[in-house]
């Protein structure tokens, strides 16, 4: 269980802040503690590091924007599942219990970093503005992007499981050589920010993340990979996908891998600073494993209690990242009753607000997923498109027939 990080990759992190995370690092070699954690799972604090002390000084204000962040995030999630139970979204990916894995990441990140998602990190898009209305469109199939990811710094989701890393590592790779060119010319590059790639425990078995992490390493490219392990990868649990933890693999590499409580929105967020502050002092990658767990089902169109246990899930929402958070506000008297009734009328009004979109937009048209196959028309997709209007036609009887009896109904 233990990890051993370079300690010479450390040593001259310009802020000695971050030295403390060396110190949890070697605690995890003697097996005291393998995880970087502020919050304990009452929302206790663990103060006396230096990482606890600069965590301390956040404002206020910053701390209540990330409960509201991660408040807000949870409400729309639930609203879009049950927009998708109701038929108007043909498919929703709900994050719930990852909020201070992507809130916590989101908010450290600065407006000139550029970031990867996967499909699941609608509370990273939050932090990056991006419209939410976006992930409605997307997900009913009217959008197959739907925001401008230079204008956000967010690119768009990808479905193919860790497609996304090796872009990510390139975009990073294009960081650093423009700013060599631009110092060339005797320019100031100025900050040119740093890339994170997010991919889950499952998308770390892939080829993709291998041959990414080598161009990293030896790049010393400014990404930071962000593996949110949520435990599974749809039914397959996260000990089949690694037999070490995820975070040892970096090692290998050849940089730092460090395990962070994923439902400790703090020490997410001061991990993926310090992340991010090595990967822009040109120090090069980090491998973060936000520890977390995916409370739902892995999309609407999953069920978990057909490959797990209730008992696993019960111990997991006692970890709940947001009730957590909330509880160490309240300790704090950083928030009373009067603000998390107020975030709470906020949340309603979005999840009403999401409602109303949804029911303004159009409807999602077949002829279109068809058409953005290829570039060009294609025979082989005419054909399937053809195969499939007249499959949705032979259901035409059923439905009058369904009708029928509803009416039949209605009259009884
Ligand atoms: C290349 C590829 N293989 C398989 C799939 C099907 N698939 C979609 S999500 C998923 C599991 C991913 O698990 P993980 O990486 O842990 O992310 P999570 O869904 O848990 O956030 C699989 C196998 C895919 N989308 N792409
Ligand atoms: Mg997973």
């Amino acid at each position: 269980m233990g990890v051993e990080l370079p300690t010479t990759e450390f040593s001259d992190i310009p802020d000695e802040l971050w030295l403390e995370l060396e110190a949890h690092a070697h605690e995890a070699a003697e097996g005291h503690s393998a995880v970087v954690r502020l919050l304990d799972e009452k929302g206790g604090f663990a103060a006396g590091s230096k990482l606890a002390d600069a965590v301390r000084a956040l404002n206020p204000e910053d701390l209540r924007a990330m409960y509201r962040d991660m408040a807000m995030i949870r409400r729309f999630d639930i609203e879009a599942t049950a927009l998708q139970r109701q038929g108007q979204l043909s498919l929703w990916v709900p994050l719930r219990g990852q909020e201070a894995a992507q809130i916590g990441s989101g908010r450290a990140t600065q407006p000139q970093d550029y970031l990867f998602p996967t499909y699941r990190e609608h509370g990273v898009a939050l932090t990056r503005g991006v419209e939410l209305g976006e992930l409605l469109r997307l997900f009913r199939g009217l959008s197959n992007g739907g925001w401008d990811p230079r204008e956000t710094g967010f690119h768009l989701y990808t479905l193919v499981l860790a497609a996304q890393v090796p872009h990510a590592v390139g975009y990073a790779m294009g960081i650093q050589r423009d700013a060599a060119r631009a110092e060339a010319r005797g320019e100031d590059p100025g900050d040119p920010g740093a890339v994170v790639a997010y991919f889950g425990d499952g998308a770390s078995s892939e080829g993709d993340v291998h041959e990414s992490m080598v161009f990293a390493a030896s790049f010393k490219a400014p990404v930071v990979f962000f593996c949110q392990n949520n435990q599974w990868a749809i039914s397959v649990p996260a000990e089949v996908q690694s037999r070490i933890p995820l975070f040892n693999r970096a090692k290998g590499y050849g940089f730092p891998g460090v395990r962070v409580d994923g439902n400790d929105v703090l020490a997410v967020y001061a991990v993926t600073q310090w992340a991010l502050a090595r990967a822009r002092a040109g120090k090069g990658p980090v491998l973060i494993e936000a520890y977390t767990y995916r409370q739902g089902a892995h999309t609407t169109a999953d069920d978990p209690t057909k490959y797990r246990l209730s008992d696993e899930e019960r111990m997991w929402l006692e970890r709940d990242p947001v009730s957590r958070f909330e509880a160490y506000l309240r300790a704090e008297g950083i928030a009373d009753d009067a603000f998390f009734a107020d975030v709470a009328a906020a949340g309603d009004a979005l999840a009403a607000k999401a409602r109303a979109d949804i029911l303004s937009f159009e409807a999602p048209s077949l002829e279109d997923a068809f058409a953005n196959v290829y570039a060009e028309p294609h025979p082989l997709v005419a054909e399937e498109l053809a195969w499939h209007r007249e499959y949705e036609a032979g259901f035409a009887d059923t439905e009058s027939a369904v009708d029928a009896d509803r009416a039949q109904e209605g009259g009884r």
